[in-house]
């Protein structure tokens, strides 16, 4: 496997690629080909990792950019189907790894049936992680899925996510009910929120003098989502008070958005992340 220069690799067991390169630094797992950590040069870690993650095969990392893919959340129609899908809980392959001036491209795949995926992430002084179904099939199939974003805030009972004001959405926090957003997005308990979102920037403010852009592309849904107090207590592989030091903006293709990917052809599902002071 050739690495570039700035790119190692550490763990036999649980590979991850450690990229220190003179415009950031980022961690990457095989499993999952998972984001765990984007820091661009003179800014903090910009993605936040749970501390009671853990790292063995079938089970997804808590945090980072998990790949939620070929559905989101439930499986349409089969109940025994793992939740968000089959990419996060698996080993890919590493296509490639190439690095230039402007930061490190690396490339994996994975094919399981009639799933074929590449993750193309572009680590610099901005993160673009983007997620290609590949339909090599005589029929067409149907995806759904997200790219579920942990950005790392300073509190948040401070964040702000902008951009969203007047978007219909799908509160599912409790029996799922459709709203439209008042506002800028707030934090004061659990939101589980499916947004009918495609364009704009989307900003995560924590009011810590820093804002997040999360810029998407194939991406006809936003999920935006914090467990808050109750729930994360009952998640073992994130501490109590998790909840408090991040917000998920995810650029995500929600289950009744799904798109159908005809014989021959892809999708691209990406997210493009920034940080200005
Ligand atoms: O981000 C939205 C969501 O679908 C929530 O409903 C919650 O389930 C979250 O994903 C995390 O899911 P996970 O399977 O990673 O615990």
């Amino acid at each position: 496997m050739h690495l570039p220069p700035n790119v190692r690799l550490s763990g036999s067991d649980y590979p991850v690629f450690e990229i220190d390169h003179p415009t950031c630094k980022a961690r990457v797992a095989l499993h999952g080909a998972h984001v765990m950590s984007w820091k661009p040069r003179d800014e903090d870690e910009v993605l936040y990792l749970s501390p009671d993650s853990v790292y063995k095969e079938g089970k997804a990392i808590r945090g980072g950019i998990p790949i939620c893919w070929p559905w989101f959340n439930a499986h349409p129609t089969n109940p025994d189907a793992p939740s968000h899908g089959l990419a996060r809980t698996r080993f890919w392959e590493m296509i490639s790894a190439e690095e230039d001036e402007n930061g490190v491209t690396m490339r994996f795949g994975m094919e399981e049936g009639i799933w074929k995926a590449e993750v193309t992430v572009k680590a610099g002084l901005e993160l673009e992680v983007s997620l290609e179904t590949l339909n090599t099939n005589e029929i067409p199939i149907v995806v759904s899925g997200a790219l579920h974003s942990y950005f790392s805030v300073s509190d948040i009972g401070n964040v702000r996510v902008v951009n969203l004001e007047d978007t219909d959405y799908l509160d599912t926090v409790e029996e799922p009910t459709r709203r439209k957003q008042k506002g800028a997005v707030k934090f004061a308990g659990e939101v589980d929120s499916i947004y009918d979102s495609s364009g704009k920037v989307l900003l995560v403010d924590d009011d810590s003098g820093r804002t997040i852009l999360i810029e998407k592309s194939g991406s006809p849904s936003t999920v935006v989502w914090n467990p808050w107090l109750e729930k994360a207590a009952a998640m073992g592989d994130l501490p109590d008070d998790g909840y408090l030091a991040f917000c998920c903006v995810e650029a995500a293709i929600a289950n009744d958005r799904a798109v159908i990917v005809m014989p021959g052809s892809s999708h691209v599902l990406s997210t493009r992340i920034s940080v200005e002071e």
